[in-house]
């Protein structure tokens, strides 16, 4: 099924936020692992900003999704780009966390890993930090363009065996190519679909 998408609204601080509604689905990951080219891929738009630069998006940004069950789609800022000044880390961890840690409307982190890298360090401390804040994530690769179609199988299970924390087998994506993007929106369209009015998850 398409989607339907626009953008709702681009937050800066916590103020700004949107009051809480439909249920949200978060997009984390480093700086330019392809989030953004992951998202338009998703909601077949160009509405998120692909950049040649990385470490620029410091908003978090709430795209609303018209689908079966229609919910948003939040784009937080990436993280792991070291040079930038300690003060705007500082104001992106709150802000993050302030989201993270409170919304009582977010239902699922989709979390980006570069499938050539598998997770690094901090994005085991993002999957700790969520999991301690009781949030569901999955893992979803991208840039598998990037890696020989014949050794896709084997990475994904080294990288399964090396240790992760996901709700389902993770998803292997290309926002170039678009593979996997489909599994992505199906998994997200189930995921939705199949929550109870307690919003608890599927399994
Ligand atoms: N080969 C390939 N390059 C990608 C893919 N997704 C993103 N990129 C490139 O990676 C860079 C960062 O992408 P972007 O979507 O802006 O990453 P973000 O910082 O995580 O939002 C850009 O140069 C993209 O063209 C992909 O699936 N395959
Ligand atoms: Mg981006």
């Amino acid at each position: 099924m398409l989607w339907k998408a626009s953008l709702e609204a681009t937050c800066f601080s916590i103020p700004q936020l949107p009051p809480e509604g439909t249920p949200e689905v978060a997009v984390a990951g480093r700086s330019n692992v392809g989030k953004s080219t992951l998202i338009n891929a998703l909601l077949g738009t160009r509405l998120a900003h692909v950049g040649a630069t990385p470490g620029k998006t410091r908003s978090i940004n709430f795209y609303s999704v018209q689908a079966a069950t229609p919910f948003r789609l939040v784009d937080l800022p990436g993280y792991g780009y070291a040079s930038r000044s300690k003060a705007e880390r500082n104001e992106w961890s709150r802000l993050v966390a302030a989201y993270v840690e409170r919304r009582k409307t977010l239902r699922l982190v989709c979390h980006l890993v570069d499938f050539r890298h598998g997770l690094l360090g901090n994005d085991r401390a993002l999957q700790e930090w969520l999991s301690g804040c009781g949030r569901t994530m999955l893992v979803v690769f991208t840039k598998a363009d990037k890696v020989a179609r014949g050794r896709h199988r084997a990475l994904l299970q080294e990288y399964v065996r090396g240790g992760l924390i996901s709700v389902d087998v993770p998803v292997i994506t290309s926002g170039e190519s678009r593979s996997g993007v489909e599994d992505l929106r199906n998994f997200i369209g189930r995921f939705l679909g199949g929550m109870g009015t307690e919003g608890d998850g599927p399994r």
